[in-house]
């Protein structure tokens, strides 16, 4: 092939991702609580060791674009839209202005408001830092921001707070790095409760987002059971408003199992919002867009959701890799991430309504025949062919996931 010419690349990229074919148009994306951030999209693939690939984007642009493709709401953390300088002035209240005009302009919602808690200078030593003064100023970032998630009729408030912990060992007092982390999210939470009565609204959602390393060398809550059981210490005045926000990837980071996760916040009652992406176990945060690593894995983790009638966002927290471009981001990035999204949800309900895996599935529950509990060997016995079943399950969930249920065949 001679080399493409560079003022036909874009088209190239729209006719290729036409050949694809299999994508939603944007009614149907909008059926779905997909959750767009401001922070995403925006991305400009700069890390420790990269420089920037990508041009700086508005929030204009991010709602126009996400409208455009079908996802119906868009998020933020505070600093993603209002520069640090500009929070408590009079600017603050003319971007909230620009920002509700623009999402009321593109149709959009504003689900979810988060706090940045990690990149600023002040953040050095963490948002529970011993300083006093550090500790009051966090207190007013997260009860203005839960002030600007109720101007924007948000539901939601997230907080992945990435800088608790310590890089050197041995300074910090954990216990105390903990209370003072509760203090922060009760006094959100008792300014939640004092707006949203003003306002007559529901009070927000707050959700915990847990991740097991980055930015800090040692983190204190690093894992979504970390999170629960914080929540449920006694150190929070408001638990019943605390939840979680559990990430795909930040559970298969420290080698947990993404569902199993899941599943403990959801016995718990606390799956309140879910960050969708993909990524490897063990390594960093490199938060591919969904289905690209373990599509077979999130399959499983979407029966799990269906199963249990999970209705709060999926929110798109990936970052476009750094070989995509600003028009890819829009072009590819977004529109085929939703889609594969939406392909595997259905799937998920395939795999509920498949009678290959209910029949198996209920003869496992029925258990085997005959069996007396008291003797070891005769319960052995009973089950020893059932149990054959679970690997059929899976081998079921591999036909879903490929098409084969439906027929698709192969020859050597
Ligand atoms: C990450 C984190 C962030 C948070 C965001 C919301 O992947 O680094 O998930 O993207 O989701 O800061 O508070
Ligand atoms: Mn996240
Ligand atoms: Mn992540």
């Amino acid at each position: 092939m001679d080399p493409i010419p560079q003022n036909q690349q874009t088209s190239l990229i729209d006719r290729l991702v036409q050949a694809c074919g299999g994508s939603y148009s944007p009614e149907v994306r909008r059926r779905y609580f997909i959750t767009g951030p401001q922070w995403a999209p925006s991305y400009e693939g700069q890390a420790v060791f990269h420089a920037p690939v990508r041009a700086p984007i508005t929030f204009e642009k991010v709602m126009e674009e996400y409208a455009k493709v079908g996802v119906g709401y868009w998020c933020t953390h505070d600093t993603d839209v209002i520069p640090t300088n500009d929070l408590f002035t009079p600017r603050q209240e003319e971007i909230v202005n620009r920002i509700k005009s623009s999402l009321q302009k593109n149709g959009l919602k504003c689900s979810m408001v988060t706090t940045e808690t990690f990149h600023h200078p002040v953040w050095a030593g963490g948002p529970a830092a011993e300083s006093p003064d550090v500790r009051e100023y966090a207190k007013r970032r997260l009860a203005n921001t839960v002030a600007i998630g109720h101007e924007l009729e948000a539901q939601f408030c997230v907080y992945w707070p990435g800088m608790l912990g310590y890089y050197i060992p041995g300074a910090v007092d954990e216990t105390q790095t903990l209370r003072w982390f509760a203090d922060g999210l009760n006094a959100a939470c008792e300014t939640d409760i004092e707006i949203a009565k003003n306002k007559n609204r529901p009070t927000l959602k707050h959700c915990m987002e847990a991740k097991p390393f980055e930015p800090q060398g040692e983190i204190l809550l690093p894992t979504s059971d970390a999170m629960l059981a914080f929540i449920f210490s006694g150190l929070l005045k408001h638990p019943d408003m605390v939840g979680l926000n559990p990430e795909y990837l930040h559970e298969l980071m420290w080698g947990g199992e993404p569902r199993a996760a899941l599943a403990r916040a959801l016995v718990c009652g606390k799956l309140f919002h879910f960050d969708i992406n993909d990524g490897y176990r063990l390594k960093h945060d490199v938060d591919i867009a969904i289905g690209l690593v373990n599509p077979l894995d999130w399959l499983n983790v979407l029966v799990l959701l269906r199963s249990h009638n999970y209705n709060g966002p999926f929110n798109l927290d990936y970052k476009p890799p750094r070989t995509t471009s600003n028009y890819g981001v829009w072009a590819v990035s977004v529109p085929t991430m939703v889609d594969r999204f939406i392909t595997l949800w259905e799937m998920a309900g395939e795999a509920i309504s498949d009678p290959i895996i209910k029949e198996a599935t209920d003869a496992l529950k029925a258990g085997g025949a005959g069996a007396d509990p008291r003797d070891v060997n005769s319960v052995v016995n009973a089950n020893k062919e059932l149990l054959s079943l679970h690997e059929l399950i899976a081998h079921r969930l591999f036909q879903i996931l490929i098409g084969a249920h439906r027929g698709r065949t192969y020859s050597l």
